[in-house]
This record gives structure tokens, sequence and C-alpha cells, in this order.
């Protein structure tokens, strides 16, 4: 099949999930037509069945705000044709739905008709979708796709909540592509942050007010006065600048290293103990399932489809949002028993394996097919 990937190429979770479905997808032998304005942070090098195409953006000094749906219907127009396509999936409901709506439209007037599929990720329903100036956009987006899909059982509730939605929802969850996974480090990788006896706590995120970063700290804070430790911050947003002066204010700059964006998060996770996720609100948690799937066990929050990810006291715990005490002890009580530590570990990887790509992977293709079959079956009865 000819697939279009519409999608945000840069650190979100929302962009990885697209760029590796497109990429197992290509290795399956469907071609994959990537569109966006940048390269894919996770695309790597080219390989066979995939190709990027560009959204270039306008400058023209009458725009204050870039007109980018537009130029990006444009580009799906143009894509859709030339490639011949069989079926656009869109990562992120704003603008990437309505943009799709728009294209779709514009081909049906050519005589062309390609459906369209919306892969709901996230904040684009629960923050972006929830400010009432989206509402009537998105709910009409997510009610014109020809499929709609949401990657927990707890986006798909709180879609239904808060908009005006009528088609169903499938739940596809997102997922590891665990032969890729590096279950190994070594000890001189480990040494270059902590000594042997100092257990490493590791958070990564965009340091977005929704996840809680302050929090990261104040709980490493209270399990570096138990216990000697070391924190990895990894990433860059808003936040950071917090963060740090909350580092100086705790006084523990000396015991955390903020380490800033880096493309291979992996590479410091799997040297890491325990992972810490106190978001706000998630409505998966890539993040938190990267570290699992390299069996780092999970201090996360229960909100949202944190629950659905990291199972309570099997592959980490689950506090309510902002209990800093009950976080830092859960970390306390996991790194003070060495036995109990490895058993979650082991259980971390296989809560993970849960999400392998093999198993999700049919769940799209399967999508894929019904879609364009009935889609071409309902076309084929207009022209009749
Ligand atoms: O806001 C973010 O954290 C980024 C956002 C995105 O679009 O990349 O993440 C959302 O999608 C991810 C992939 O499906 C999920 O794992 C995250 O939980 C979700 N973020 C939130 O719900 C805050």
């Amino acid at each position: 099949m000819k697939i279009g990937i519409v999608l945000y190429p840069t650190y979100g979770g929302s962009g990885v999930v697209a760029t590796e479905l497109g990429k197992a997808l290509a290795a399956k032998g469907h071609q994959i037509h990537f569109i966006t304005y940048s390269q894919p942070v996770r695309l790597g090098s080219f390989r066979e069945n995939i190709f990027y195409h560009e959204v270039s953006i306008s400058n023209y000094p009458l725009f204050e705000h870039q007109p980018y749906e537009t130029e990006l219907a444009s580009k799906m127009v143009d894509v859709v044709n030339f490639e011949k396509l069989d079926l656009l999936h869109v990562h992120y409901a704003i603008p990437h739905a309505s943009a799709a709506y728009m294209a779709q439209q514009i081909l049906a007037a050519q005589g062309v008709h390609i459906p369209f599929i919306t892969t709901l990720h996230g904040t684009d329903i629960t923050l972006v979708g929830k400010d009432k100036s989206f509402e009537p956009v998105i709910s009409f987006c997510i009610n014109k796709s020809n499929a709609v899909t949401a990657v927990s059982e707890s986006l798909k509730n709180d879609t239904l909540t808060h908009f005006n939605t009528f088609v169903d929802i499938e739940v596809i969850p997102n997922f590891i592509i665990n032969d890729l996974q590096p279950n190994y480090y070594s000890d001189l990788e480990r040494r270059k942050y902590a000594n042997d006896d100092e257990p490493i706590l590791c958070h990564v995120s965009n340091f977005r007010k929704v996840k809680r970063v302050e929090d990261v700290v104040r709980i490493f804070h209270k399990v570096n006065e138990k216990i000697p430790s070391r924190l990895l911050l990894v990433g860059d947003g808003p936040e950071r600048y917090n963060v740090e002066r909350l580092c100086r204010e705790l006084g523990t700059c000396n015991r955390v290293v903020t380490v800033g964006k880096i493309r291979d998060t992996a590479s410091l996770i799997k040297i890491s103990d325990l992972f810490l996720l106190p978001s706000e609100s998630e409505s998966f948690g890539l993040a938190a399932l990267e570290a699992m799937s390299v069996g780092v066990p999970v201090i996360s929050s229960n909100t949202g489809g944190l629950p659905e990810v990291n199972k309570h006291n099997f592959s980490g715990f689950l506090s309510e949002v902002g209990d800093i005490d009950d976080m830092s002890n859960n970390a306390i009580h996991l790194i003070q028993n060495k036995d109990l530590l490895e058993q979650f570990k082991k259980q971390a990887k296989e809560q993970a394996l849960r999400f392998d790509i093999k198993k999700v992977l049919p769940l799209y293709e399967n999508l894929y097919n019904k879609v364009v079959f009935e889609h071409s079956e309902v076309h084929k009865k207009e022209e009749v």
C-alpha cells in the first residue's frame, strides 16, 4: 500500500510513534511518504520504501502567522496526485486532521478519492483540544475522518467526553521496537555519571508544565537525602530554567546532570535504575514504555493512560499527581530492596513486551485495509 504519514517531526511522542510506524511499515514492503516541515528526528538514514516530502513555509511579510495548514493541505494534494497514494494517516489532530480534510475535498473535486485516518495522541485532545476555540474544528475533523484511533482507552474516553463526536474510536496503543532496544550497557558508560553504589534516577521529557519536572527534582531530593543518588534530566523546554533554579535552591546541582535534548535517549535510560514520570496529564507515556522496555521500572503519576502502561506494584508504582512523598517513598523502597528492584526490572520488560510492535503493527494494517476497501466501495457505488 502507498501511505502518506503526516506528523510533527520534532522530539514529541506523536512524531516518534508516527516515524517508527512508517519505518516498520516500509520494512514490510509498504511505500511510506512522510509529509512534514522538517526531516523527522527519528527517521535516521534513508532506506528502501521511505520518502520524505518537505512542506515549505512561506515567509511573505504580510503573514504575521504562517499559513502552515494551507501549505500542508496543498502538499498533501500534490503528493497524493503525483505518488498515487492509497491512504493518508495523520498523527495529532491539530492542524493535521483539518488539513487532511481540506486535501480530501480538493482531491475529490479532481475525481481522486482518498481516505484519511486520524490518530489522536493526547495534548491535541487533553490540553489544546479542550480550549473551546478549537472545539468546532476538532469535532468536525474527527467526525469527517474515515477512521479515528486513540493511543489509550483513557484518551478515547477524554475525546468522547470533551468533543461532540459520533464516530467509532479504535484504541491502538503506542509500541516499542523490541529488536532495536539495546538491553545492555557498559559499566564504563554508567561510571561517567555515578559511582557503582549510587542509584541513577532518570527523567526524559519536553520540559513542559504538564510534565511537572519540578516534582522530579523534589522526588530526587528526598531520595538523595536517604540514599546518595544521581539524577539524569534529559530533554529541554520551557520549564528548564525553573528546574535548574530549584536544583540550586535545594542544593542538589552537583548530583543532577541536565543533559538537554539528545537523539539517543535510550543510551541514558538504560544505565538508570528508575524512571520518573510524575506528569499532570499523560495520554499514554511513551517515555515510560521506552524505559520499561530496557528494564527500568517507572515511578509515575496515575493520570490519563499511564495506568494502562505502567502496572502498579509490577513494572513500577503509581501515585496521585503531586504526591511527592508517595513517589519518593516508592523509589526509596525499590532502591533499598535490591532483590525487589531486580524483580521489578524483569517485570518492567515483561510489561513492555505487551506493546511490542509485532502485536501493534497488524492492528494498523488491518485498519488500513478496511478503510481503503470501504472507501473504494463507496466511490464505486457513486460512479455506477
Ligand atoms: O505533549 C507531549 O508530551 C507531546 C505529545 C506529542 O504529541 O508528541 O505527547 C502525547 O503523545 C504521546 C505519543 O502518543 C504520548 O505518549 C504522550 O503521553 C502524550 N502527551 C500527553 O498526553 C501530555
